[in-house]
Parts: C-alpha cells; structure tokens; sequence
C-alpha cells in the first residue's frame, strides 16, 4: 500500500502496519491505510527540511506559488463529489455538509491563492538619503500540521493553503480515524504541480506519529487543532527547540439570549448551533443562557424541537444529524451527561442512545438538553463535544458577561438581541475571538479564526492566517558605506 507521501514518493508504512477505516455511522469497512510511526515521521521531517532548504519551493516568488493555490482550488472543486463522499464516509457527518465543507476547503485555497500576491512586504523611511530599508517576508520553514476529525478537509486546508502560500514546507499528520481527505488532498496538490518533498503526509495515531513531529528540531512550525489536553501535550515538546506554534484547542462556548431577541429565530439557532454535526464542531453553542423572563418559555421551545431531530446515516436525505466519531467519544459524551446529572442538572430529553435497531450498529447519540446548570459544576467547565446543551440562567446584562466570560475558554460564541447598541456592547465585553450577533456559526476565509484564553494561540484564516506561518525580516541597505571613525 502507497498512502504515506514523502519526499515525492507514494509509500507505505516503514514498519508495513495497517489500520481499518470504519464508517461510524454504521461501522462498514470504508479503507485499509498505511499506519505510520515514529520512523515514518522522522523520515518525513527529512523530506520537508531538504526541500525547504535546497528546493525550489521557499524561493518561488508570490505569484506563482499564489497560481498553484489557485489551481488546487480548481481540482477541489473538480472533484467535489468524490471529496465530500470520502468525507462523510470517514466522519459519518450527513454528505450535505461534506459538500459544505469542500466548498469551505476550495474557498480557502482560492482566499490565499490571491492574497499571498497583495501582502507584500514594505519599504521603511531610512530618514537619510544614503540607506534603503525593507521589511520582508518570509516563510517559517518546516511546518508540522496536526489536524483532528471532526472537519477533516476544511481543518487540513486552513493549515495547508496559507503555509504553501507563505513557501513553507510540511509535514501533515491528519487523525488516524478520517485520513481519507488529506490523501485525496495530497494526491491533488501534486497533480497541481507541487515541487517533490514541499508536501508530505505521515499517517497513524497521536502519540506514535503526530509527537515525534513536535518535538524534532528540524521542524520550525506546528499548528496544532484538536483537543485542549493534547494541545498543551504539543505546546510543552515544542518548547524544547521554541518552536512557532499555533493552537486552535476548541471551546465551550456560550449562546446568549436576551428578552428581546427574535424568540423563533434564536431558538431555530440554539438548535443549530450545537446539534450541528452532533456537537462535534469546535465553535458549537454547547452552553445555552438565557434571560430570566423568556428563560422557561425558550427552553421549553429547544426541548420540544430537539425530541423531534431525526438521526441517521450520512446519506439518509431525511436525517438531520449523524453519529459521532467512535465508541470511545460515544463513551465520553455519555460520562460527561452522567457527571452534570450527578452534580444537579435536570434531564430535559436525550441522554442515551436512540432504541431504534436501524442505527445500532453507529455511534448515535440522542440530542440532550440539561437544564438547571450554574458556575461551578463540571459540566460547565468542561466540553463534551457531543450533541449535549446545558441551560443557564441570568437576570442582567452584566450578570450574562460574567457567566458567558467564566470559562477557560474563549473561542467562539453568540449573542441575541432586538437591540443594536446592547448586542454589540456584549460582543464586545465576551472574551472571545468569534462573535456572532442574532446568528451562529458563519465564518469566512478572509476573517481571523482562533482563540482567546485557552482556546489556543494564534490565529487561521484571514490574513492573520498568513502571518502565522511567515517570519518578518528587516533588511537595511547602506548604499554609501563609509567607516563610522568610532574607534579610529
Ligand atoms: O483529540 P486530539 P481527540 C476535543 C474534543 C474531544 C477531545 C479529544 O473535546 O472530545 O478534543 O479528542 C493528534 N502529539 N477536540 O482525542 O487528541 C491526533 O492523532 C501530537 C476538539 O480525538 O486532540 C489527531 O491528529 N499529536 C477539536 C489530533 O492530534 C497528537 C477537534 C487531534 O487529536 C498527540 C477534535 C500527541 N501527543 C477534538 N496526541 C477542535 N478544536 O476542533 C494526539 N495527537
């Protein structure tokens, strides 16, 4: 088997070791992959520093890598259909939003592919007539990116697009559970034309292939999305050669609703925003507050409408939203609801697994609603990353900032209201690096994506997206030299 891309060579494992992809959905054999290791990894660092340093690649000038990106776009959007199959095959996410998310994933590509010509760098004024000074850019060097499942291609084209664009070289490590998308990727970034060595792909788990990237010192760079524990597990190895690095660690983010918010309109959102994807999304609505007065009335209006979501299978047309990624998840999300009932949240509907036979083979979980929920319980602090909401309570303005504001998180969220000058007060106040105002969940290429507090460092997307995988070099150019006479 030949999915480890290294060096320009399709290949398979060092030490020939295999893993099974099973849809969970259903648990169907989808692919047998090559499972890479530590060797695997380090001979892919290998690859990546020998093209960043003797290759082509680094020295390409901004518009021709900026054609390349515009290309791989054109082949993602070619092989769309194939793409949000193989997507939707691996993550059981509905084939709707794996059509999305390739579109995301094209619009990436297509964002970087022409913005990399326009940010260039600047002339400095030198205040003399005899020195010229530039400050330019250039790339970081060795990138290692780890991506997680629960968006694969999109996750994978937010690091990818702007490291080429900034002429790095990589090394991607996508999770072991979804890696169809990143070989389909890979595949198409060579078609493109990519130099050999610029793009490599090592396969296998966390521990065994992803840390060996992390902590070598031929690598410059590691971007880094998935979970926070695994995420403060990479910050620590790359500190040892102080690496770059940069976090995007999820959230528990919350969806304020005031009085005055559109009732229906908020309530449709409350749903979408944290069953989407059964909860796993990293900006999912997963802790609803509302205001005191519609408090009982809203609740009660989530509750009835999330009885009524119907589960299935990624290409069940009538199925609104799908399983999640394994029986391990499925076992931490049923813990996480354990532990907020055993510390007093109410039960409102969910809870288990659906009793219907035609998904017992999938990880399916029914959406839950947990109301009676306040500061101080685990069920607040921690995510669950499942189709899970929790209800809060507030009585003011204030009172809602604090609440949405305690947390160690800080990635995303909402705030609802009919008025305009309130809403964008709280937005200002959450520390929070997405704010959406009487909306949920929008994100566009050409804006910042990243986290306050824990949620992590650094920023994707947008042209802050650009800058985290660039160095700034100052360069002055004395066009007269003469000796300065200091210690003549
Ligand atoms: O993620 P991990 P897991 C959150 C979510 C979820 C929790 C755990 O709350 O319940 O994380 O999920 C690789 N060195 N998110 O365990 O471990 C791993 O192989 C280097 C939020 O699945 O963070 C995969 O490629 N790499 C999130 C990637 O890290 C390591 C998306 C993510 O896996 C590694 C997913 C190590 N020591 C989970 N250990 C988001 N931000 O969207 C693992 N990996």
């Amino acid at each position: 088997m030949t999915d480890l891309l290294i060096g320009g060579r399709w290949t398979g494992a060092i030490d020939e070791r295999t893993r099974e992809i099973r849809c969970p959905a259903d648990g169907s054999l989808v692919a047998v992959v090559d499972e890479g290791g530590g060797k695997d990894a380090a001979e892919a660092v290998a690859a990546a520093r020998q093209a960043f340093d003797q290759g082509p690649w680094p020295r390409t000038p901004a518009g021709p890598r900026g054609d390349l990106l515009l290309r791989v776009a054109d082949l993602v959007a070619r092989d769309k259909d194939a793409l949000a199959r193989a997507e939707s095959l691996d993550t059981g996410k509905r084939l709707a939003e794996s059509r999305l998310d390739v579109d995301d994933a094209v619009a990436c590509f297509r964002y970087y592919g022409r913005l990399v010509r326009t940010e260039t760098g600047r002339v400095v004024d030198t205040g003399t007539a005899h020195a010229v000074s530039r400050v330019v850019h250039e790339p970081v060097g060795v990138c290692a990116l780890i991506t997680p499942w629960n968006c694969p291609l999109p996750q994978t084209s937010w690091k990818v697009a702007p490291a080429l664009a900034a002429g790095n070289t990589f090394v991607l490590k996508p999770s072991e559970l979804t890696p169809s998308t990143a070989i389909a990727l890979m595949r198409l970034l060579v078609e493109a034309g990519l130099p050999d060595g610029v793009a490599n792909l090592v396969l296998g788990p966390g521990p065994e292939a992803g840390a060996p990237l992390t902590d070598n010192p031929d690598v410059d760079m590691v971007s880094f999305t998935g979970g926070l524990r695994t995420g403060r597990r990479v910050m620590a190895a790359a500190a040892g050669t102080v690496k770059r690095t940069s976090l995007e660690l999820s959230g528990k983010n919350p969806n304020v609703v005031f009085a005055d918010a559109d009732f229906g309109t908020a309530v449709d959102h409350a749903l979408t925003a944290v069953f989407r994807h059964s909860g796993q999304v990293c900006s999912a609505g997963a802790r609803l507050m509302v205001e005191d007065s519609v408090h009982d009335a809203f609740v009660e209006a989530v509750v009835h409408r999330a009885r009524g979501i119907r589960l299935g299978g990624p290409f069940d047309e009538r199925a609104q939203t799908g399983p999640l990624i394994s029986a391990a998840h499925r076992a931490r999300v049923e813990a996480y609801v354990a532990a907020g009932l055993a510390e007093g949240a109410r039960l409102r509907c969910g809870g288990t697994c659906p009793d219907d036979p035609a998904l017992a083979d999938g990880y399916y979980f029914l959406p839950t609603v947990l109301d009676r929920c306040h500061s101080g319980m685990s069920v607040l602090a921690d995510e669950s990353f499942g189709p899970v909401l929790t209800v809060e309570r507030f009585a003011s303005e204030d009172e809602a900032v604090r609440l949405a504001n305690d947390t160690v998180y800080g990635l995303a969220g909402a705030v609802w209201s009919g008025d305009e000058e309130r809403a964008r007060r709280v937005a200002s106040r959450l520390r929070l690096g997405t704010v959406w105002i009487n909306d949920y969940h929008p994100c566009l290429p050409q804006a910042e994506w990243g986290g306050f507090k824990q949620s992590g460092t650094g920023r994707e997307l947008g042209p802050g997206g650009l800058a985290e995988y660039r160095e700034t070099k100052h360069i002055w150019r004395n066009t007269r030299p003469r000796p300065r006479g200091w210690f003549a």
